[in-house]
């Protein structure tokens, strides 16, 4: 391993996984001179994959059409994408699923696998995708697509893992071999995918861990002689894997990987990741697949959210519709907000609710008690000037409401009126309380200091250790969303005093 100085968390973002300077041995990597296509650097396997020396040499005279596939591909830009290469490298050259881009500093990475047998494609994905178009909620498409992976690529477990507002993990979707321990429903902290790495794999959307067993196969030499610096691997396919998360793979008793990135509006959304026993490999025309169809799991998860969003917002014009006919019916309309408590915390995806408004209370749900809602009540309006108030974690910030988790660790509130003490409220519980877990999520793990014990237990253990207290972050639609109810009860508010005003008079 790495010596990445104090083995603390901080230690896994100081690690340049771009740079290591090696990469996996099923493939061959050359970095040709632009200008002769002279290979300047290879990986220390060339030879022996390739039967000749290649350092020094340019790629036409080592035989074969290599060469000659990548003299139109020039002009293009090469530094987004790899563009897919079939050629074929020495005298009675074998065939090589080629890979070929511009890493920063110049010159052209061409990255050499041997091809394998890959199913015919385009009635498989054809499939495929109408699946994924075919599903209309977020849990039926990551479903379908953990079905559609493992059925394609037939890797003993693939799981959808989705991140949170602050980068924690859920497993919100599996598929796997029935006699494997399911990771459904398992939370991981942020920590367990550094930062470095996410960024990477918002460019970098496909990764294969062929064998966890591998020895690194150094480039040679070990710097660029372009750059007199490490090669930059970022669009490397066949990059060596951080030790760290080697090690975190051999603990979890994972031979092999396949990590699919999944982007929702340029953001990374989650995974899809893929776990077998033993060591494999797929082939480039079905990683191709593969990616596209991440691709458009992505757009439909777009697709979903916003259709989620345009229903809370539908939901909440049938509150407003609902609190003005009983302002009609029954001269109030509070009966409107609590008569189907579903309407007022599923959009927020919370479990409790409050509203303090004249001096009287009103709840449904998991919510404290009536003297703390006073409480928070009178708190609020120390806090006043922002449209919406969140807290994830209110006890942490207030040790006088510590008290209330962990059924109402979290909260979010906006005004109802002009009026101190005129809030709604909406409260969740600490995250920990709605996990589920195939095994015992709260069996006591020693969390020790030697930060190669990394496995999944021990994760969820420190994320349990980090999110405690702590109820899952309000995100920006939620609090758009409690914004759009505040505002609605303010009007019906408003409305409702002034008819009580004009009755008086
Ligand atoms: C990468 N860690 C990752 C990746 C995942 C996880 C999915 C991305 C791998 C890829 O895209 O190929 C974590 N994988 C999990 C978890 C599960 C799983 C939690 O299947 C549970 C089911 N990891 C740590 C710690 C460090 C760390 C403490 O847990 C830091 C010292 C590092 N993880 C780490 C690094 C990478 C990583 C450096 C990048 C690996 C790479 O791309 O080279």
């Amino acid at each position: 391993l790495p010596d990445l100085g104090q083995p603390d968390l901080s230690s896994c973002e100081r690690e340049p996984i771009h740079l290591v300077g090696a990469i996996q041995p099923h493939g061959v990597l050359l970095l040709l001179r632009e200008t002769d296509l002279t290979v300047v650097q290879a990986s220390a396997n060339a030879p022996a994959l390739l039967g000749q020396e290649v350092l020094g040499r340019d790629l036409a005279a080592l035989g074969g059409d290599a060469a000659e596939r990548i003299a139109p591909l020039l002009d293009q830009p090469l530094d987004a994408l790899p563009v897919p290469l079939r050629c074929s490298l020495g005298r009675r050259g074998p065939v090589f699923d080629g890979l070929l881009h511009r890493p920063p500093g110049g010159g052209l990475v061409l990255e050499l696998e041997r091809p394998g047998e890959a199913p015919d494609l385009t009635a498989l994905v054809e499939r495929a995708l109408a699946a994924i178009l075919g599903t209309y909620t977020l849990r039926m498409l990551c479903e379908e697509t953990a079905r559609i992976l493992r059925d394609l690529l037939g890797y003993d477990r693939v799981m959808v893992y989705r991140f949170d507002e602050d980068g924690h993990g859920e497993v919100v979707a599996e598929q796997r071999r029935a006699d494997l321990e399911p990771y459904l429903g398992n939370r991981y902290p942020a920590a367990d995918i550094p930062q470095v790495a996410r960024r990477l794999y918002l460019r970098n959307r496909l990764r294969m861990l062929v064998d966890v067993q591998y020895a690194p196969v150094p480039l040679v030499p070990r710097l660029s002689p372009l750059t007199g610096e490490d090669l930059d691997l970022s669009l490397s396919v066949l990059r060596s894997v951080s030790p760290m998360h080697v090690q975190y793979m051999k603990n979890m008793g994972v031979t092999a990987t396949l990590v699919i990135s999944l982007l929702v509006g340029g953001r990374l959304w989650g995974l899809i990741a893929c776990h077998h026993a033993a060591p494999r490999t797929v082939p480039y025309p079905l990683r191709a697949a593969c990616e596209l169809l991440a691709e458009a799991v992505g757009t439909r998860l777009a697709a979903l959210e916003s259709f989620t969003q345009a229903q809370a917002e539908l939901s909440v014009r049938r509150l407003e519709q609902r609190m003005i006919e009983a302002v009609g019916r029954e001269g109030d309309w509070r009966g409107a907000l609590f008569d189907q408590p579903q309407t007022l915390l599923q959009p927020l995806n919370a479990n409790g609710a409050a509203l303090l408004f004249e001096g009287r209370v009103l709840s449904t749900g998991e919510v404290p008690g009536t003297g703390a809602l006073r409480e928070i009540g009178a708190w609020l309006d120390t806090q006043r000037g922002a449209p919406v108030i969140a807290q994830a974690a209110l006890g942490l910030e207030e040790p006088r409401f510590a008290g209330l988790a962990p059924a109402a660790a979290g909260l979010l509130a906006t005004p109802v009126s002009e009026s101190p003490g005129e809030w709604l409220v909406w409260f969740r519980p600490e995250q920990t309380q709605t996990v589920i877990w195939g095994g015992d999520p709260f069996k006591p793990v020693v969390i020790g200091d030697d930060p190669t014990q990394v496995s999944p237990r021990r994760s969820f253990a420190q994320w349990c250790q980090i999110v405690e207290g702590r109820a899952e972050t309000w995100t920006p639609t939620d609090m758009a969303t409690a914004r759009l109810i505040g505002d609605t009860v303010t009007d019906v508010v408003l409305q409702f005093r002034a008819v009580r005003m004009l009755i008086a008079l």
